[in-house]
């Protein structure tokens, strides 16, 4: 089987008309990185049916390291998420109440997994290219939430490094919010680049 790097990305979210996730995604789609290929995946904004989607790949696959990415409008940074906590909550309005109705991702699965890949090492080398990131402690309580603790929760009992990469809005986006941060699909995937480089160096 050839070794492959899993990289997810989403449908749009909401009334957006596109996902910077899945603009980087598909844009680096078999691009090598140390002998590893890139295979691409679109999720649906769907708990239940991303978690599914991520969970079936990796099994049928058996990538050698999954990144998710995925769109975390209003944060000025890439965000390389730490943790991903065994909480969902598939409302798209969940912020009304905090996310109190959220539920396991996984019944009876632990309470959280720390990411598997090398945030540290990862967060220098964007910054030695000049690439705005900081590390994140927290991914949400929804479907990019579920999709980390998914795939962490699918791998507990292997080595391969997985996690998750929160982008900020794209500036096409942010053209129609008001004065929210934004970043180009350029630098981004620049970003995820250097990300994917030093995953596939580790292996
Ligand atoms: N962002 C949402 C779900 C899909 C996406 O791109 C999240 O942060 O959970």
């Amino acid at each position: 089987m050839p070794r492959i790097i899993l990289l997810t990305g989403f449908a749009p979210v909401g009334d957006e008309r596109s996902n910077p996730s899945w603009e980087v995604a598909s844009q680096l789609e078999g691009r090598k990185f140390n002998g590893l290929a890139v295979k691409s995946m679109r999720l649906p904004v769907n708990c239940r049916r991303a978690s599914q989607a991520v969970i079936d790949a990796i099994t049928t696959l058996a990538p050698a390291a999954v990144v998710g990415l995925g769109q975390a409008g209003g944060r000025p940074t890439l965000s390389l998420e730490k943790v991903a906590m065994n909480l969902a909550d598939p409302r798209a309005d969940r912020e009304r109440d905090g996310g109190l109705q959220a539920k396991p991702v996984i019944a009876r699965g632990p309470d959280a997994y720390f990411t598997r890949l090398p945030l540290a090492a990862i967060l220098r080398a964007l910054k030695r290219h000049d690439i705005p990131a900081a590390l994140s402690l927290s991914a949400g309580v929804y479907v990019c939430n579920t999709v980390m603790y998914s795939a962490l929760h699918t791998l507990r009992r292997r080595r391969t490094p997985a996690g998750f990469i929160h982008l900020p809005y794209e500036a096409a986006q942010a053209a129609h919010h008001r004065a929210v941060a934004s970043m180009s699909l350029g630098t981004m995937t620049a970003g995820v680049e250097i990300a994917l480089e030093t995953i596939a160096r580790t292996l």
